[in-house]
């Protein structure tokens, strides 16, 4: 082939195309090969579908993945890891050939599953089937209300597709329903989903598990859906992609029919062909039946001439920086606030905001519960943080994730700052975080904590992804009375301590709160837990260092007159508790300090000497006390310690009634310390 032919390959010249989508498939295959091990399937299949999308139709600039205009593009079935990594080589990103030969090895950037902040243009991690897709809502759900926030008449700055790659697999899982559903009912119609209905999972032919009439699921979600495209007919993946775009208020589900491992003799169309390098004879075999005549990990330079989209990319955004400075000239106010929002950075007014807002809550006296305190903490801050995208899966009116400037985004009206996500916990999660990697905003989002089990895998991607996602769980405890065991949330705090990455808060009051919030907006390296008590719970005084040093995770809250003999360590409602009976024992000549500390693992990250100084070494008799599984605690009690927890799952019955069974009440814990002293 001609250099000129490859690159002028057109709309209708299919087997020119085919090539293109051929060094795709051979990229891919020899990739696998030389890692042995990976999943050479879904980019065979998928390659004519990138090749009309990425040509045609991609919007973006290999030189600059953080154009903050570009489309989005998200692989959801992220096994075809390579079929991405292909793309980005092929465009021109900086993704050189040696990067696919290390495929899979340690310390590449072309790792098993594409994984955020690694190679560039990886939008988000996806491996997790199924949620790759729910971001990618999220981040076609954050265009739209970053387009309604700046876009102004004669200026759109903010006007860019998410397209996205899914799977049988994605299709399957309940969270494709929770986040799809939702885009059918705000109406993302710039959002565009390119289904891989290749037949084959795992394990086979899916007729034996997966039947649905997937077009009419997602007509009834009120989806345009483009059916029964040929995915290896580039003329009609590029009608339906054109179609798609043409419907703007509905996103676009295209169900491309493909055969898997395309091209390949012997496990086209098998499941052989899903996740296991194809075999060195094979590789040959597919070779000829493509007529790809060249070497492993070679592209004649006419198919990169073809390929490059650098050129392209470099013209499409000088003509957005035109539109962006003739907006500023005209805006200047709100594009210096949209270049802010972009990058990620906090208004110059945060800091004074920040402090007020832990001030004004140490100042309040009221026992309110901390899920209220939040509230009031959100009334503070949020006035001064428009980038705030908050929003509750059904639960507004428990979690008290609204304040008095909340509006809901809708599908009218985009302009506001709320979701109201329905009951869709999981959906929420990742929906914050495609929001989060979309830039622009700084979403929150509320369950129960003890759904926080709904939501988990997409708050351990938002942790592996360093996102800055913040979870409003409340209910926190046993605390929450009638509802019962169902609703009672034991292991959930722990089980969140253990993510790698995910900073949990359980603050004890107002300030803690606070103090919990702002350290939230601050974390811009992972995603941060706030959780919260329904019942109310007293306000401690605090001097000057203490309420600073509530960031700190730990602090001492109460000290005895003299060298402390013993230390209760306590979170949340059980610091009252704590307070309490340490005051009362040291009434009677003990000498007991009280460490608070609402985020042990924000704790353990000081330095030596500061947390030498709240829990001296020398100090060995500890107890803690949390209203939950006590596994936690045995790190920062030591051999000596003891833990008063809870290990098993809580009753229906009044949070008073709970505590007193459970042994959780100012009286029981002076008991059990004062016998713990003595023994
Ligand atoms: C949540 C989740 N469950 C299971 C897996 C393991 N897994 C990876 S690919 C796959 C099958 C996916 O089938 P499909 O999307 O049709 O991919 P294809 O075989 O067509 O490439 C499974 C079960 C996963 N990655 N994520
Ligand atoms: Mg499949």
């Amino acid at each position: 082939m001609s250099t000129s032919a490859a690159a002028g390959a057109g709309a209708n010249d299919t087997p020119l195309r085919r090539e293109l989508a051929n060094a795709i498939r051979a990229l891919s295959m020899d990739a696998v090969q030389a890692a042995n091990s990976g999943h050479p399937g879904a980019p065979m299949g998928m390659a004519d579908i990138a090749e009309v999308l990425w040509r045609d139709f991609l919007r973006h600039n290999p030189a600059n993945p953080a154009w903050p205009d570009r489309d989005r593009f998200v692989l959801s079935n992220g096994h075809g890891s390579m079929l991405l990594y292909s793309l980005l080589h092929l465009s021109g990103y900086d993704l050189p050939l040696d990067e696919l030969k290390r495929f899979r090895q340690l310390g590449s950037k072309t790792p098993g599953h594409p994984e955020y902040g690694h190679a560039p243009g990886v939008e988000t991690t996806t491996g997790p089937l199924g949620q790759g897709l729910a971001n990618a809502v999220g981040m076609a759900l954050a265009e739209r209300m970053l387009a309604a926030q700046f876009n102004r008449d004669g200026h759109v700055i903010v006007d860019h597709h998410t397209y996205v790659c899914a799977g049988d697999g994605c299709l399957m899982e309940g969270i494709s329903h929770e986040a799809c559903s939702l885009a059918g009912t705000l109406g993302l119609g710039k959002l565009v989903v390119l289904y891989d209905d290749n037949r084959i999972s795992i394990d086979g032919d899916v007729t034996g598990w997966f039947t649905d009439d997937t077009a009419a699921r997602f007509r009834a979600y009120g989806w345009q859906v483009i059916e029964k495209v040929d995915g290896h007919d580039a003329a009609a993946i590029a009608r339906a992609i054109e179609a798609a775009r043409a419907d703007t208020g509905r996103p676009s589900l295209i169900c491309c029919r493909t055969v898997i491992g395309y091209g390949s003799p012997n496990k086209a169309g098998k499941a052989a062909a899903h996740g296991a390098p194809l075999g060195a004879s094979e590789v040959s075999a597919a070779r000829e039946q493509l007529g790809w005549a060249h070497e492993a990990f070679t592209v004649p330079p006419a198919h990169y001439a073809a390929w490059d989209a650098r050129g392209k990319g470099v013209a499409l955004e000088a003509e957005w920086q035109r539109r962006f400075d003739a907006y500023a000239a005209a805006h200047p106010a709100l594009a210096a606030e949209f270049t802010r929002r972009v990058q990620g950075a906090l208004p110059a007014a945060w800091p004074q905001v920040a402090t007020d807002a832990v001030a004004a809550l140490q100042a309040t006296d009221a026992a309110n519960a901390t899920r209220k305190s939040s509230q009031l903490t959100l009334e503070l801050l949020g006035p001064a943080l428009p980038e705030f995208v908050g929003g509750s899966a059904d639960l507004t009116e428990s979690n008290l994730t609204h304040w008095k400037g909340s509006r809901a985004v809708s599908r009218d009206d985009a302009s506001g700052n709320y979701v109201n996500y329905g009951v869709r916990e999981f959906g929420m999660a990742a929906l914050m975080n495609g929001l989060a990697l979309h830039g622009g905003f700084i979403p929150y989002g509320g369950t129960f904590l003890v759904f926080s089990d709904y939501a988990r895998n997409a708050i351990r991607m938002a942790a592996l992804m360093g996102l800055r996602s913040i979870y409003v769980l409340t209910h926190d405890s046993i605390g929450l009375g009638e509802d019962g065991p169902t609703h009672q949330p034991v292991e959930h705090a722990n089980s969140l301590r253990v993510i790698p990455n995910c900073t949990v808060w359980r603050p004890c009051d107002g300030a803690e709160t606070a103090a919990a919030w702002v350290a939230a907006v601050e974390c811009t390296t992972g995603p941060s837990c706030l959780l919260l008590t329904r019942q109310g719970v007293p306000p401690q005084p605090r001097d000057a260092r203490q309420l600073a040093d509530i960031r700190r995770g730990g602090y001492v809250l109460l000290e005895p007159a003299g060298e402390p003999e013993a230390i209760v360590i306590a979170t949340g409602s059980e610091v009252g508790l704590a307070v309490a009976a340490a005051t009362a024992l040291n009434g009677k000549g003990r000498r007991i300090r009280v460490v608070s500390m609402p985020s042990g693992d924000v704790f353990l990250a000081q330095d030596a000497a500061y947390r030498e100084a709240v829990l001296p070494a020398a100090v060995r008799r500890r107890i803690a006390i949390e209203a939950g599984s006590p596994d936690y605690w045995y790190r920062f009690v030591g051999l000596d310690g003891d833990v008063i927890g809870l290990s098993s799952f809580g009753a229906s019955a009044p949070a008073g009634a709970l505590f007193e069974a459970y042994g959780l009440t100012a009286q029981a814990v002076e008991t059990r310390i004062a016998s713990y002293l003595q023994g």
